[in-house]
């Protein structure tokens, strides 16, 4: 079933199947919540979550587009494609703006959602640019998300994305992430450091690390849940691995005290110099596949 509701000034969509249950907004085609029926929610929404508009829900999985990140995060070539200044704000101008509901196929056990937004018919403040933006939701088993970008004017577009996914889990102290051995990554913690993973990813403090040349496959092992979160991806060879631990946790909206404990963003993304470049008439599709399974 697909129930279009209010929840504050949000308009959203609950989408209940055999396999699970579903919540995402208009506002960014953000997926707020994501949870296979007998389990633990996947995908995490902050319990101080605002449905307000024009101001990012805190979880879910934000769409970062036609950047990611800030000014430090983006080569001169996104720099270029902004008029007026330097790129602000953070993460890029649609995630707080209505989307068009293209449909909703809830035929059969899967429930299809497509939302677009069309930068020539609503232009994007100080981005000047003809682009069609899709996001493609689809929940069977697995929960598989398609960003795709049509550059629809006459120049050539360069594009910094992410899908910043937030996953719960059960204390981030405890999991670790599996798929990332031997891959190179920015610590811009610790002044832009490049460095190579060894091994698993665990976590003791703040993390907000870059991960480049990543694989088509990554895992978070929850042993206090008994389960793997499976990310596939498909279009992307980025991975921004964040947690914000206490400190960083309390300078941002929408965190509860020990919030910080049960939520874990990698964000398939293309940045640094994995960014989009995309040729007149030219379309790209960044592909994330999200399923558990038991340990
Ligand atoms: O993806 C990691 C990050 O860039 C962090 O540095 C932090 O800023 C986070 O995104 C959340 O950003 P937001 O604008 O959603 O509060």
């Amino acid at each position: 079933t697909v129930e279009q509701l209010e929840v504050d000034e949000l308009v959203c969509w609950r989408v209940h199947t055999r396999h699970g249950e579903l919540l995402m907004a208009q506002q960014g085609a953000q997926v707020l919540s994501y949870q296979p029926h007998g389990e633990e929610p996947v995908i995490w929404l902050s319990g101080q979550a605002a449905y307000q508009k024009g101001k990012a829900v805190r979880g879910g999985v934000p769409v970062c587009w036609p950047w990611f990140g800030d000014l430090r995060r983006n080569p001169a070539e996104i720099q270029g494609m902004h008029q007026g200044g330097p790129i602000t704000p953070a993460h890029g101008l649609v995630r707080e703006r209505d989307w068009t509901l293209l449909g909703i196929d809830s035929e059969g056990p899967a429930v299809r959602l497509d939302f677009a937004l069309d930068t020539a018919s609503e232009p994007l403040p100080g981005w000047p640019h003809a682009a069609e933006l899709k996001l493609s939701i689809l929940m069977d088993e697995q929960l598989r998300m398609t960003l795709s970008t049509r550059n629809t004017g006459d120049r050539p577009l360069a594009i910094s994305q992410a899908l910043h996914s937030y996953f719960a889990v059960s204390d981030i102290q405890g999991v670790e992430v599996e798929g990332l051995d031997d891959c190179r990554y920015i610590e811009t913690l610790e002044d832009w450091q490049e460095r190579r993973q060894k091994g698993s990813v665990t976590f003791r403090g703040e993390t907000d690390r870059i991960y480049q040349e990543t694989p088509r496959r990554m895992a978070i092992v929850d042993r206090a849940w008994n389960r793997r979160i499976l990310l596939e991806v498909d279009g992307s060879a980025s991975a921004v691995v964040w947690n914000p631990w206490i400190d960083k946790s309390r300078r941002l909206s929408q965190f509860a005290e020990d919030a910080w404990k049960g939520m874990l963003c990698i964000e398939t993304a293309r940045v640094m110099d994995d960014f989009l470049v995309l040729r007149p008439g030219e379309e790209q599709q960044m592909v994330l596949n999200i399923s558990s399974t038991p340990l």
